[in-house]
């Protein structure tokens, strides 16, 4: 793509590590990332002061609406096939998440169907769950395997993430998740399957440049410190950047660990203290809130807001997508859930969804500023706040990827 766009008569939210608000900003785009933003009234003939010598090629008038970055989901696990929610009916009968899991239900449910489902029909029912994401102004969004739990099927759901990724206008991240639970094949030697995801399956889908970050389900019915630990030293051996689901359902001390690999991001952290808050805070690992999980489980423990406000860690949001805890596709739910639930302010969690969520997945995005991606989404509001407080009622007007207006 060549040319210059100026996009004019913006309001800005930048999102910048300021919050910046821009009343009569401006943009201007080329090749795909933003070249120059600011206040219009510094503009030199429809040209950036500091930018270059060309008039833009294009003009688009935005009548005084408001833009923000594109939105980032950075945790899901949308690749997935069938439904849980006869389970979700037997939680509402006072089964627990872990009840249901020690039965052999959960995610080995979803293991089953991802298994005897071909490449084509993941395609196909994950699709729609893409969709209702970019609807809302989502540009850029993390897939997690986990319900495949051979090597082969643990590639199909990644091959299906890139897949999605090149079919839409989104920016997929893929994370290797193949520690979310022990599968069959391994029953009663979770150390052996530690052994065989760190010496043969991520190597392989490392190769395949399947994987861009590496997550353990660290916890009481999932994997423990030292099961987590060893996966986390074989990604690190790789270059491959470490997550971790981390004290969600109980503490045993995940997060101490993830900080120790410089963890991208540690995602649930109900039961965390204030310690984590500090460890987070001296790693820059950014915590990633759950709000929908919290409530489709009916949990009655949040994570420590203050702590990690006072520790200066900035919060990630994201939906969790996935057919257990959280059957959910609307990043604006999350946002509304986040605020609502675990007392986030309208513009922490704003930030959540696009500057921070851009930490948890160590990208560029997440900010209208100079030299990051053109992602940006244009709303039918007339207040920032509006974003998170609607429910059910989609403001999204148009959305910008890299610099062209995908829908
Ligand atoms: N925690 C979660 O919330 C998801 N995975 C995880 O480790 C749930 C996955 C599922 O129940 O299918
Ligand atoms: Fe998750």
């Amino acid at each position: 793509m060549s040319g210059m766009t100026l996009w004019r008569n913006a309001r800005l939210a930048t999102c910048d590590a300021g919050m910046t608000v821009v009343q009569r900003g401006a943009l201007v785009t080329r090749d795909g990332l933003i070249e120059w933003v600011g206040d219009e009234a510094a503009l030199v003939g429809g040209c950036a002061p500091n930018a270059s010598t060309a008039i833009a090629t294009h003009i688009i008038d935005l009548c005084g609406s408001w833009v923000t970055p594109g939105l980032i989901d950075c945790h899901t696990h949308l690749v997935f096939a069938g439904t849980r929610a006869d389970e979700y009916a037997q939680r509402l009968q006072g089964a627990s998440y872990q009840d249901i899991a020690h039965r052999g239900g959960g995610i080995l449910a979803t293991m089953q169907a991802v298994r005897a489902a071909s490449e084509q029909q993941l395609f196909d029912e994950s699709a729609p769950r893409l969709e209702a994401l970019l609807a809302e102004g989502v540009t850029t969004v993390e897939i997690k395997s986990g319900y495949g739990l051979t090597l082969a099927d643990e590639a199909k759901m990644l091959r299906v993430a890139r897949t999605l990724g090149r079919k839409y206008p989104v920016t997929i991240k893929t994370t290797l998740l193949a520690a979310h639970t022990v599968p069959p094949e391994f029953s009663g030697r979770a150390h052996d399957y530690i052994d065989t995801i760190a010496d043969e399956w991520l190597p392989a889908l490392h190769a395949e440049k399947l994987v861009d970050a590496v997550d353990v389900f660290c916890e009481g019915i999932g994997f423990n410190i030292a099961q987590t630990e060893r996966l986390f030293a074989a990604a690190q051996d790789l270059g491959v950047p470490v997550k971790m689901h981390a004290e969600q359902l109980s503490r045993i001390g995940g997060t101490q660990l993830a900080t120790r690999f410089d963890a991208l991001s540690c995602d649930h952290l109900e039961y965390a203290t204030g310690e984590d808050a500090v460890a987070l805070g001296l790693a820059r690992t950014t915590p990633v809130l759950l709000p929908i999980a919290h409530y489709c489980l009916g949990g009655n423990q949040i994570p420590p807001i203050a702590a990690f406000r006072s520790c200066g860690v900035g919060m990630a949001v994201a939906t969790d997508c996935n057919p257990g805890s959280a059957p959910g596709s609307s990043l604006l739910l999350a946002m509304s859930m986040a605020t609502r639930l675990f007392g986030l302010t309208t513009e922490e969690a704003l930030s959540g969804v696009t500057r921070h969520a851009a930490q948890a997945l160590g990208v560029r995005s997440g900010e209208l500023a100079a030299g990051a991606p053109a992602d940006f989404v244009i709303w039918n509001i007339s207040a920032i706040e509006e974003l998170g407080y609607w429910i059910g009622f989609n403001p999204c007007r148009q959305v910008v990827r890299a610099g062209r207006v995908v829908s």
